[in-house]
């Protein structure tokens, strides 16, 4: 396809309920959207990057200075497959928040010109795809066990709570003794050390599915030495940008499950190669969220069909994020906790774009 315009836009969205977690809180998104046209179609792309530099050392404004001087100009007015455009951007390291804001986009307009929903593109099978829930840290247990009581009522089919130091054992055990049943894991978003093993090997009591980052956010040398002294398999998340990242770890017994972001391994294509070393490998993967628009909750959607997301993802409904989303319709989870993919070509949802128009604070447009 020929890459004849690009669109790039800050947006600024309010979450309906602040998110917090162990390196800190968020309500206030500014969400960078990517349009690439083909002079005909358009395809839409999110980039995940946070506020500050917290959950990685990308923000929305490095994402937009690396995509306007380096990324943008790389593609521009060149003809290309979405699968090639990391040929395209070899040579920018790291950022890859902002390379799958586009390559996203661009997978979602080669899907749209073949006129086929991009989950089917993409070689997805699930139709259905299975659901679970991210909770913030909150105030006090009380309010953490009524927001796990709703979600459970929903039917969302996993439970997933942030833990930090001074959060953690005692609501793992709190929430233990009032849903003996549910599906329940930890992420601690890297606030351990090594040396806080005991606390891991307390959690190993409490039938956790799995414990999400919980040391260091580039290590696995660390993650490999937890995974041995306790039973719980050991989820990585921040430490994971490429297949090649999930062939180390998963060769060093550092992990036993992954979470796949687009926006951290930089792209669907990145995302697949992830998938598939873990299938490879007999681990299997689940799809993280990044409090997403609904163009990124959509490409989450697609990529979730891959056969080895055999676990419940932070892939949940809109309106847990967003008194109106972007697109159209809203991402809705079904009683039984999943979300239909839909038949519609591209990532299957429309763009309000008077919404966005409206929700904009800056954009800037290139053209071939
Ligand atoms: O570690 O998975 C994470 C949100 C922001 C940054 C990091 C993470 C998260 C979540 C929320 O857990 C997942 C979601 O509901 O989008
Ligand atoms: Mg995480």
């Amino acid at each position: 396809m020929f890459v004849k315009q690009i669109e790039i836009r800050e947006l600024r969205m309010r979450l309906t309920h602040p998110f917090e977690t162990s390196f800190g809180s968020t309500q206030d998104r500014h969400v960078v959207l990517l349009r690439v046209s083909d002079g005909t179609l358009a395809g839409y792309g999110e980039v995940t990057a946070a506020e500050g530099p917290f959950y990685s050392y990308e923000t929305w404004e490095t994402a937009w200075h690396v995509l306007r001087d380096y990324v943008i100009p790389s593609v521009i007015g060149r003809e290309l497959h979405a699968k090639a455009f990391g040929d395209f951007v070899r040579g920018i390291r790291g950022h890859n928040m902002a390379k799958a804001g586009l390559e996203t986009a661009l997978w979602d307009l080669e899907a749209q010109i073949q006129g086929i929903p991009l989950w089917k593109m993409l070689g997805g099978t699930r139709s259905q795809i299975d659901c679970g829930v991210s909770i913030g840290i909150q105030p006090s247990i009380d309010k953490l066990l009524a927001k796990i009581d709703t979600e459970v009522k929903a039917g969302y089919r996993r439970i997933k709570i942030k833990i930090k130091p001074g959060w953690d054992i005692d609501v793992v055990r709190q929430v233990r003794a009032a849903f003996p049943k549910i599906d329940l894991m930890g992420d601690a978003n890297s606030a351990y050390t090594l040396s806080d093993a005991g606390v891991f090997k307390q959690m190993d009591d409490y039938n956790l599915m799995m414990v999400e980052q919980p040391l260091h956010y580039e290590d696995m040398i660390d993650h490999a030495k937890l995974q041995k002294q306790i039973e719980t398999p050991i989820c990585l998340d921040e430490s994971i940008h490429s297949a090649d990242d999930a062939r180390k770890a998963i060769g060093i017994g550092a992990c036993r499950i992954i979470n796949i972001k687009l926006g951290r391994v930089g792209g669907h294509r990145e995302a697949l190669a992830v998938h598939d070393v873990c299938r490879d490998h007999g681990v299997p993967v689940w799809c993280g969220g990044m409090l997403e628009s609904g163009i990124g909750r959509a490409h989450n959607v697609a990529l979730s069909a891959q056969v080895n997301f055999s676990l419940p993802g932070d892939v949940s409904a809109s309106r847990r994020y967003w008194a109106e989303d972007i697109i159209d319709p809203p991402v809705d989870v079904s009683p039984s906790g999943q979300i239909n993919q839909r038949e519609e070509r591209g990532i299957g949802y429309s763009v309000k774009e008077d919404l966005v128009e409206r929700l904009t604070v800056r954009t800037q447009v290139f053209s071939a």
